[in-house]
């Protein structure tokens, strides 16, 4: 810009000067006028004013000036001072816009301002920088995830504390429980020992008691086998995380889920025949079901909540602990589209179901003119209702089970923390 500004200087100097140096190369045309220099204003001259050189009268006309010459450097003082205008103009702008510059450096940096108390006394006072805001918000949100972080450690920890507590206490029971049958077995072996050095009279004496003894010995082995079988004596721990941060032991991840939605959508459905694989006829669910489906790695606990309009205020008393909510919807039932957005809505703003995964199940997708996927999620403006969280909509087919492991698959992607557990 300065270079620019310095260019226009130079030219606008320039300009007058090659003006007055030019000459015509003859007396004609009248547009090499401004060009020629000296001309006669006198009377006679006036139609066809001549350079005063050629001028017949040349020596007695004595109103010889410099009129074209005049005209040109009036023309050029002209656009000098447009110029000068124009750079005025400029200046101002380039002032203004440091101007701004400097009052965006002080926003940035802060600075000490000041101003008076309320007694009227002066004193300076520290106006935070947008750079320290910047910093104070990136320090409020990292200190926030710590503490969300130190709770989840602290809560990991205490289910790995619970478990080796209830398994320590299992151990303990089990190594007395064995130490008490060590002791009746090597009291029965005794007692049989003695029993064999016994005269013959004493010994069928004791054979009712023996044969009771051996009996319950023979049960206790059997017991005991059984306990074996079952049992894997392994000293191993063997934990997983969720994506949510929750611990997990044992080779089952275990997961809360609670599947919601308007009376009539099909959740009772959905969980029969994710429970059963069968279809059974349901009925209109009063209270809830409760059921626990494997699948993979994980342990669904699915909470199947009655949807009609009274049963809905109590939702919200199955929400703790969920980390994930199935909401299904009757796709064939576009007059209802509205409350099952509203109740979503709804379902969205609870604090509890903050962190929850949603997996959307667009059932009954069999029924001819049902709302497809894609027009449900337009229609329910799923994109915007569901911003920010994980979410994902599901065509499915309550009754033939079509879509439904597609969910779930979803689910345990969502849920298990990369490379944690194989889910495949
Ligand atoms: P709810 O638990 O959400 O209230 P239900 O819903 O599971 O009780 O199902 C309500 C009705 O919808 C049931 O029919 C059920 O058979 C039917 N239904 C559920 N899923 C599907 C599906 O995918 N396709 C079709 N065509 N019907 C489905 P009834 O007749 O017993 O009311
Ligand atoms: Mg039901």
């Amino acid at each position: 810009m300065r270079m620019r500004l310095i260019l226009l200087l130079c030219t606008a100097r320039f300009v007058p000067h090659t003006c007055v140096l030019s000459a015509p190369s003859s007396l004609t045309p009248p547009e090499r006028w401004p060009n020629t220099g000296f001309v006669c204003l006198e009377d006679g001259c006036q139609p066809g004013p001549l350079m005063c050189c050629v001028c017949k009268e040349y020596g007695k006309h004595q109103g010889h000036k410099h009129a074209v010459l005049e005209a040109e450097a009036n023309q050029i003082r002209a656009s000098i001072l447009d110029m000068a205008h124009c750079i005025r103009s400029f200046t101002e702008e380039v002032s203004e816009y440091s101007r701004k510059l400097v009052g965006i450096v002080q926003q940035i940096e802060g600075g000490e301002q000041i101003v008076e108390d309320s007694m009227g006394m002066a004193h300076t006072e520290h106006v935070p920088g947008t750079a320290e805001s910047a910093r104070s918000c990136v320090r409020a949100y990292f200190a926030d995830l710590h503490e969300t972080l130190c709770r989840q450690e602290e809560m990991a920890l205490s289910v790995v504390d619970a478990h080796v507590r209830e398994r320590l206490i299992w151990l303990r029971q089990q190594q007395e429980d064995m130490t008490i049958l060590l002791s009746q077995v090597s009291t029965a072996c005794l007692h049989c020992e003695k029993t064999l050095q016994q005269d013959d009279c004493r010994v069928i004496l004791a054979k009712q008691e023996i044969n009771r003894l051996l009996e319950t010995l023979q049960k206790q082995q059997q017991q005991f086998t059984e306990l074996a079988d079952h049992i894997q004596l392994d000293a191993g721990i063997p934990v997983t995380f969720t994506k949510d941060n929750r611990v997990h032991i044992g080779p089952k991840m275990e997961i809360r889920v609670v599947t919601l939605g308007l009376d009539g959508a099909g959740k009772t459905t959905i969980l029969f025949k994710l429970k059963q694989d069968e279809f059974m006829q349901p009925i209109p669910t009063i209270g809830f079901n409760v059921e626990t489906v494997e699948y993979k790695n994980l342990k669904f606990t699915i909470w199947d909540v009655g949807g009609k309009h009274k049963l809905r205020p109590l939702w919200k008393h199955y929400y703790l602990n969920t980390q994930a909510v199935v909401f299904v919807i009757d796709s064939c039932h576009r007059d209802r589209l509205m409350e099952s957005h509203s109740e979503l809505a709804k379902l969205l703003t609870e604090k509890e179901l903050r962190d929850a995964l949603l997996l959307i199940f667009a059932n009954k997708q069999d029924v001819p003119g049902a709302v497809s996927v894609e027009e449900m999620t337009e229609l329910l403006s799923l994109h915007k209702l569901c911003c920010g969280r994980s979410w994902h909509i599901q065509g499915c087919d309550a009754r033939s089970g079509m879509g439904l492991h597609e969910g779930l698959d979803w689910l345990s992607r969502q849920l298990v923390a990369a490379g944690v557990l194989d889910v495949a």
